[in-house]
């Protein structure tokens, strides 16, 4: 079990390790990534943890919903309304932070 001490983004969500917020509601938590990858590049988290977007899915979808409509108003907000969602999921996946976290690439026109 991941308790806030050994989790990077549990440690970011209770504030005990600095992040930039883009956006917090009672359940979800939006800051940027540290090295961006698009002009606006935001990670959006459970508070709660979850290891990946499978175990997020399975135990508690309607957050899986919630980080979705996060991503949306965050595009809103930077590109109207246009974004890349990824969940990378899994090491050969290139997921080092196994807290599931969406990453949410807007900000300007992506490369395909
Ligand atoms: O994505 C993990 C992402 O987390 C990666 O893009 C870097 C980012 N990261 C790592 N540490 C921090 C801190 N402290 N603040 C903000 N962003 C961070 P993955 O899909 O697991 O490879």
């Amino acid at each position: 079990m991941h308790t806030e001490e050994d989790c990077l983004f549990c440690r970011i969500v209770a504030g005990t390790v600095p992040s930039t917020k883009v956006f917090e509601n009672s359940t979800t938590y939006a800051f940027k990534d540290v090295h961006p990858q698009a002009k606006v590049h935001v990670l959006v988290v459970p508070k709660k943890h979850y290891a990946d977007v499978h175990e997020l899915a399975e135990s508690d979808p309607a957050e899986l919903a919630d980080i979705i409509s996060v991503a949306q108003h965050i595009a809103d907000e930077e590109y109207h309304g246009h974004f890349r969602l990824e969940f990378n999921t899994g090491e050969d996946a290139g997921q080092s932070v196994f807290h599931v976290h969406a990453h949410v690439l807007t900000g300007e026109k992506l490369e395909e």
